[in-house]
């Protein structure tokens, strides 16, 4: 009887020092690729949260801007990827309304430049492409949101999204390309970026527990999302991946959330019930036993534009991938929670996760 050699897969991943990049790696390690990272230079430290992998024999890390089209071309002809899993950007959707043209050039032109180098190199027969689209394209249209949901982005990063998620569509029509797009809803993880509202929160909730800060200063209460766990979306994208034909995907918990209730469950994990007094601007969260203003609204986190509401309906992936999120919204916040307490004393958890959090 003989074997079958498998052939180990090759898979290229952009923006892998971000959260999902850093959790698509060791996820994609577990199964036995080999895992390329495009890494952006900078001359601060940005590999914390791939720390662990780092040393790892079938981890590779490259220097690659999305701006740079020469350089695309060369690494994707040197690697000679099976999969490619694009989720570099810059991804925060406030900053998108500060530097909009740069927005645009790496999350829209970012995406055409490794579709053209996919093109031009003849690859199309050969690679598969995954493009990590968001739920900010719907921005306006009314949920629930699913693949069939008129689009209507917000803001500078959703109009540079909506590009690359209609670059990619074309590329897949016009040349065969098996590139799918994974329209995903917000997700978190101890490793999500401190800028992004969930780990702002945790990390203050942490800190307002350990005496090293007074208040959470922030943004819009009233603003809905649909928060799941990071880890159970990277699989999604490579569920994509493995199916014979390439297809469009929302994935999202199902559930929306307000900021304040995300701020209300820290709280409650650390045993504080707050209550919430006053409205718009003037809007405290108050400790119930002790009176303490622990929430403030400050107009600076506030957008020239808000989307308000976000849920999606992941059936489709449901049924055609078998994928379904595993974390709780409830389990979410603990977790979160308590890496940041751990952080704060010091400790690390089994995965890593707070090592690559401080
Ligand atoms: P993230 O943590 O902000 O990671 C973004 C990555 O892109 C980082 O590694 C960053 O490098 C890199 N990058 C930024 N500008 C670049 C450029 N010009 N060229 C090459 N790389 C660049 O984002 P994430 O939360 O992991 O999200 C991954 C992808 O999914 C992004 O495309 C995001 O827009 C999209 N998305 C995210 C969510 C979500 O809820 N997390 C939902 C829907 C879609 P540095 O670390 O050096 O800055
Ligand atoms: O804001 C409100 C804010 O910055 C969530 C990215 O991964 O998900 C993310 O985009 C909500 C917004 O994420 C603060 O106004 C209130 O309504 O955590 P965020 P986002 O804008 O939803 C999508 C799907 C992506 O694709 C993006 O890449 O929270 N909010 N107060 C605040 N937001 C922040 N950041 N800071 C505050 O103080």
């Amino acid at each position: 009887m003989g074997f079958v050699m498998l052939k180990t897969k090759r898979a290229l991943i952009t923006g892998v020092t971000g959260q999902d990049g850093s959790l698509l790696s060791s996820f994609l390690l577990e199964k036995g690729h080999e895992v390329h990272g495009l890494r952006l230079y900078s001359d601060v430290n940005n590999t914390d949260r791939i720390v662990k992998i780092l040393d790892r024999d079938r981890f590779h890390l490259h220097y690659a801007d999305l701006t740079d089209g020469g350089n695309i071309c060369r690494l994707l002809s040197e690697i000679q990827p099976d999969e490619i899993y694009n989720l570099a950007a810059q991804s925060h959707v406030k900053v998108s309304f500060e530097v909009p043209e740069h927005t645009a050039d790496v999350n829209g032109l970012g995406v055409l430049r490794i579709l053209e180098a996919i093109r031009t190199l003849n690859m199309t027969d050969k690679v598969r492409f995954y493009q990590a689209s968001s739920s900010e394209m719907f921005g306006s249209s009314a949920p629930p949101q699913n693949e069939d949901t008129p689009f209507h982005p917000c803001s500078p990063y959703g109009a540079a999204k909506l590009y690359a998620y209609w670059i990619t569509r074309t590329y897949r029509e016009s040349y065969g390309l098996h590139a799918s797009n994974g329209i995903l809803f917000n997700h978190e993880s101890p490793v999500r970026g401190e800028e992004f509202v969930t780990r702002k929160i945790t990390r203050a909730v942490a800190a307002i527990e350990a005496g090293m800060q007074d208040i959470l200063q922030i943004g819009n209460l009233d603003s809905r999302r649909d928060w799941g766990h990071a880890r159970d979306y990277v699989e999604g994208m490579w569920l994509m991946l493995q199916q014979d034909k390439p297809d469009d995907y929302v994935l999202a918990a199902g559930e929306a959330h307000s900021v304040r209730d995300f701020v209300t469950a820290a709280f409650t994990c650390m045993g504080v019930m707050l209550t919430w007094q006053g409205h718009g601007l003037k809007e405290k969260g108050i400790d119930q036993r002790t009176g303490r203003i622990l929430v403030a609204v400050d107009p600076q986190f506030f957008r020239p534009n808000e989307v308000n509401v976000l849920r999606g309906d992941a059936r489709k992936a449901h049924e055609k991938l078998g994928w379904k999120p595993r974390v709780s919204f409830a389990a979410l916040v603990q977790e979160m929670l308590d890496a940041d307490r751990a952080v704060l004393r010091g400790m690390e958890t089994d995965d890593g996760f707070l090592l690559a959090a401080e």
